[in-house]
C-alpha cells in the first residue's frame, strides 16, 4: 500500500484471440492445405508448428497475421477488456497494454492502436506500449500467454503471471510460476497479492 500497481498486460493471446482469428482465416485463404486445431498447437511460435508439419506452410502462417485487417479484426478473448477497465478504475492501479509488433509493420501497429481504441476507447491509446523487448519496460505484473519473456535486461521488474492459451496449457511450468487460467480466474486477488 502507498504505493501504485503497475499492470502490463499482454495483447495477442490475452486480450485478442490471436489463436482463433489466425486458424479461421488461414482454412478460408487455404481450404486444400492440413492446419493444425487449437487443440494440437504446441509451442508459441504459430509458423514454427506449420512448417513442422510442411515446410512452405511456415510462409502460408505468416501470410495471415501480414495480411491487411488480420489484427483489427482479432476478437476480444471472453472478459478480457471488462476486465482491464475494471483495473483501470482500481484506486492506486496503473495500467498499460505491452505488445510486441511484428516487423512487417505496413498494418499491424496501426491495426493495434485501431483495435485498442474500438474496444477500449480513445482515452485507452494513452496505456498502449509497442515493444519488440518488454523486458525493458517497468512494471509489477505482466499478464501475457508466451511462456520465456526474455531481452537485453536480465532481471526485468516484473513478475511473469503466464496466462493460459492453447499453445501452454500442458507446459510444465517452474513451482514459482503463476499462472491466470482465463479471465475468468482470480486476477483480483493475484493483483492484490503484489499490493502487500
Ligand atoms: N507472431 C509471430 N509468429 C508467430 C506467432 C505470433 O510473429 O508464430 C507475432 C504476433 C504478435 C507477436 O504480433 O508475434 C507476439 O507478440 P506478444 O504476444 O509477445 O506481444
Amino acid at each position: 500500500s502507498g504505493k501504485r500497481l503497475r499492470v502490463l498486460v499482454d495483447m495477442d493471446g490475452v486480450l485478442a484471440d490471436f489463436e482463433g482469428g489466425f486458424l479461421k482465416k488461414y482454412r478460408a485463404r487455404y481450404p486444400d492445405e492440413p492446419y493444425i486445431t487449437l487443440e494440437d498447437r504446441r509451442g508459441f511460435w504459430v509458423s514454427t508448428q506449420y512448417g513442422r508439419l510442411r515446410s512452405d506452410l511456415c510462409e502460408k502462417a505468416i501470410s495471415i497475421w501480414e495480411s491487411k485487417d488480420f489484427f483489427i479484426e482479432l476478437e476480444p478473448l471472453p472478459g478480457g477488456v471488462e476486465a482491464v477497465k475494471e483495473m483501470a478504475k482500481m484506486d492506486n492501479t496503473d495500467v498499460f497494454i505491452c505488445t510486441s509488433p511484428i516487423k512487417h509493420y505496413k498494418h499491424c501497429p496501426y491495426e493495434k492502436y485501431a483495435w485498442v481504441e474500438k474496444h477500449l476507447g480513445y482515452d485507452f491509446l494513452e496505456q498502449v506500449i509497442l515493444t519488440r523487448d518488454k523486458t525493458l519496460i517497468s512494471g509489477d505484473v505482466l499478464i501475457d500467454d508466451k511462456p520465456d519473456i526474455l531481452g537485453v535486461e536480465a532481471e526485468p521488474t516484473w513478475e511473469h503471471i503466464l496466462f493460459t492459451a492453447c499453445h501452454n496449457k500442458h507446459l510444465s511450468v517452474s513451482p514459482t510460476q503463476r499462472r491466470l487460467l482465463s479471465w475468468s480466474d482470480d486476477w483480483r486477488a493475484m493483483l492484490d497479492s503484489k499490493r502487500q
